[in-house]
């Protein structure tokens, strides 16, 4: 579909700048160095007045190898801490978390498992393509599937297990797990009095907080399927929980990524063939890490990072603590595995820059990122960049965030720039892909925009790279291939990998060890290990719980609502509730509804659906209406009912929790007439 979605006539092509009010749709074109300059110039006036911490970046995390670190780089040369990106709530996260324990993001051995556990994550043939295939594959060799899901999914449907656990829980089901294994001894007994420490304090939590009775009142799965699934985890000669999104979604993310992480390392797992990989980055290739430039950060910028203290576990005060034992095993200070790490914390930087507090943000850029969708309380997101200086948009559409902005500048797609694939730095895969098409009229690669503003800010000689291929070759040298030979070679470069590495190296932690008992965490003033909490329980007011989820076959997060091939089949943003409660809401299949939270309030169609249990409903992610006129850029989208106050984040990451959060719903009483597909090109 790449065709109709990008040679369509809303795709941006100029660069233009605002000339009515901030939202108000109305622009002028503008040539690039014009549009490049008065950026420039509003930038420096906002550093000079409160200094580089005035500027925040959000940065999306899917489009951007060929930034190649590039953006950070910018930023740490003006000693600019506040980066962030919704990888903050995917997989970006979940690197940052797994290196609190054992140092780095392990990839699962899927070719040659025996068991595969799968929370909530629901890969299909049209969401996350990779996986997909390899499940099917392990399941062919007949690997056991173990599935968490509150839901029938697909994924659920084929597991051998599935546990059909209550929102927001697989953390305290993951303990639970722990529990059994330790009790029932049934866990790898030299790799843990050799390779980890902590053993003990774990045990005792687990009995104090964690019997099987108590995690089965939480998670609402009966205590023999609890322990009958641990063991057939445990007992598998090879196993791999992969990464899922759905715990980094929670308000327990630390806690639940922790325990997933535990699991993996005293089942033995770890490093062992069909466990879990821990590559580190492919040392033919300058990584984006040290492109990036993390060390001129001086520590006083570095104390500025927004949430640095209250949510530090992927900030650089985390970062800082890692640093000298990344270096001891991978060669690298600050690896930014899947660009998780060493970022600001999203909440704490849209209150900044939308109430001065702890100091004023007020120069804003979102790159390849609809920034205004993309995180929790989408209202604070609103007033936040309503109340900036500067605004600007590196897009391929007018999004709902290109709009709220000053200046928006075109970007190419993936079709019309080559590029460099280093597989996220979560492993040794190299990959290139070939330009096929010229970008149409003046759209440009995201290099040439950080390069334009780094000259315009007086940083020329730290991007001496003239194109994205001279900064792809210099990328390259370690290799001794130009980037045109490289991607004439090889379709992947793959680094040697050696099961049990860690035996020559240690762990990349301080004890060089696995920490089921984090030093880190300790240091950092947070709990050293895994505990359980959640949101408040439903309540008179608000009786449902929502989660946001179940990817949608037609579209990628918040893109491609104005492809009319697509939206047919999908039309508008709907509502999944089990017909008990529809009937109990005065719903009716077909119909809009109002679903209502703590956070605020949004409109969807209704499907009634017998996948999903009584008493949770099913919110879908990143909608918008490009036919409308104010894009309904303020009434679907899930972020606007997703709460973001402490209660509802998660303490050491300060994450929003997006699974299970108490609601309402009922008919929608306001009338309100939609264009529809009609108004699409
Ligand atoms: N409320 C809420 N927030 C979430 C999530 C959620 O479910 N709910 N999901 C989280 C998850 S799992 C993820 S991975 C992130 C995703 O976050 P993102 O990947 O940032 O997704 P989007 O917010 O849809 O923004 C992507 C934007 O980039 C533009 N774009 C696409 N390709 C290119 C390109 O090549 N060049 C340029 N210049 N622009 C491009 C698209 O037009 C689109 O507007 O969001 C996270 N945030
Ligand atoms: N077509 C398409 N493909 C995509 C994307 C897209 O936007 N469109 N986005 C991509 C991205 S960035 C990501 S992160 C992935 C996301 O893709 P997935 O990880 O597969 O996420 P969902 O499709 O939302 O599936 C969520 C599942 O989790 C269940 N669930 C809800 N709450 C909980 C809970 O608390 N615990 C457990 N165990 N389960 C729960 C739901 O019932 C549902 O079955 O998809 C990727 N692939
Ligand atoms: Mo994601």
């Amino acid at each position: 579909m790449a065709h109709e979605v990008f040679d369509h006539p809303n795709r941006l092509t100029k660069p233009l700048k605002r000339i009515g009010e901030r939202g108000e749709g109305k622009w002028q074109e503008i040539s690039w160095p014009q549009a490049m300059d008065e950026i420039a110039e509003k930038l420096k006036a906002v550093i000079h007045q409160y200094g580089p911490e005035g500027l925040a970046v959000s940065s999306g995390p899917w489009n951007s190898s060929t930034e190649s670190g590039m953006t950070r780089r910018l930023m740490n040369l003006l000693g600019a801490p506040n980066y962030i990106s919704p990888v903050a709530l995917c997989l970006g996260n979940t690197a940052a978390i797994n290196r609190l324990t054992y140092g780095w993001m392990p990839l699962p051995d899927f070719e040659n498992t025996q068991c595969v556990v799968i929370m909530g994550h629901n890969p299909h043939n049209q969401s996350w393509v990779w996986e997909y295939i390899r499940l099917r594959l392990a399941e062919k060799r007949g690997a056991k599937l173990i599935c968490f899901d509150p839901r029938v999914s697909h994924t659920a449907e084929r597991a051998d297990i599935h546990l059909t656990l209550n929102p927001g829980t697989d953390g305290a089901l993951c303990m639970g797990w722990l529990s059994v294994i330790i009790e029932e001894e049934l866990y790898d007994k030299s790799f843990v009095k050799n390779w980890t420490v902590g053993f003990d304090a774990l045990k005792q939590r687990l009995r104090n907080d964690f019997t099987l009775d108590k995690v089965s009142r939480i998670t609402g799965v009966p205590e023999h399927q609890i322990a009958e699934s641990a063991r057939m985890y445990a007992n598998a000669s090879s196993a791999i929980i992969p990464w899922s999104p759905i715990t980094d979604q929670h308000v327990s993310s630390t806690s639940a990524i922790r325990a997933i992480s535990i699991l993996r390392a005293i089942t033995g797992n770890l490093d062992a063939p069909g466990g879990e990989m821990l590559m580190g980055m492919n040392p033919n290739i300058v990584t984006e890490s040290q492109i990036e430039l993390n060390d001129i950060l001086t520590d006083e910028q570095k104390k500025k990072q927004l949430g640095y203290d209250k949510h530090p576990a992927f900030t650089f005060k985390a970062a800082d603590l890692l640093s000298e034992h990344s270096e001891r095993v991978f060669g690298i200070k600050y690896p930014n595995i899947v660009k998780g790490t060493n970022m600001a914390v999203p909440s704490p930087t849209f209150r900044a820059m939308a109430y001065g507090d702890p100091y004023p943000v007020k120069a804003f850029i979102s790159i390849a990122n609809n920034a205004l969708m993309g995180y929790g309380n989408q209202t604070l997101i609103k007033k936040a960049m309503m109340n900036q200086d500067l605004n600007v948009s590196f897009e391929l559409f007018m999004t709902p965030t290109a709009n709220l902005c000053d200046y928006v500048l075109p970007g190419d797609t993936w079709l019309e720039r080559p590029n460099l694939m280093d597989s996220y730095e979560w492993a040794t895969m190299l990959q290139s892909s070939h330009q096929l098409y010229e970008p149409p009229g003046e759209c440009k690669n995201v290099y040439y925009f950080l390069k334009q503003l780094a000259d315009r800010m007086g940083l020329e000689k730290h991007f001496p790279w003239q194109t994205i291929t001279d900064l792809f070759d210099y990328r390259l040298q370690p290799l001794g291939l130009s980037f045109n030979e490289f991607r004439d070679s090889y379709k992947m470069l793959i680094a040697e990998y050696k099961h049990y590495n860690y035996k020559k190296t240690g762990f990349a932690t301080p004890s060089g060890k696995v920490e089921l008992y984090s030093s880190v965490l300790e240091e950092l003033g947070c709990d050293p290990l895994p505990y359980y909490r959640n949101v408040p329980e439903p309540c008179e007011e608000y009786p449902l719980k929502f989660f946001v989820g179940i990817r949608e076959p037609q579209f990628f997060q918040s893109s491609q609502r104005h492809t009319k091939a697509l939206r047919k089949g999908n039309k508008v943003p709907r509502t999944f509730i089990n017909a008990a409660d529809a009937e109990k809401y005065g719903l009716t299949n077909g119909e809009w509804a109002t679903i209502e939270s703590v956070a605020g309030k949004i409109h969807m169609l209704v499907l009634i659906r017998d996948d999903i249990p009584p008493g949770l409903i099913r919110v879908p992610h990143g909608w918008w209406l490009p036919e409308e006129k104010d894009l309904g850029a303020f009434e679907h989208n899930d972020g606007i009912i997703v709460p973001d106050t402490d209660e509802y984040l998660d303490r050491e990451q300060g994450i929003p929790h997006l699974k299970g959060v108490p609601c309402k719903i009922y008919p929608r009483t306001e009338s309100r007439e939609y264009i529809g597909m009609a108004g699409l090109s």
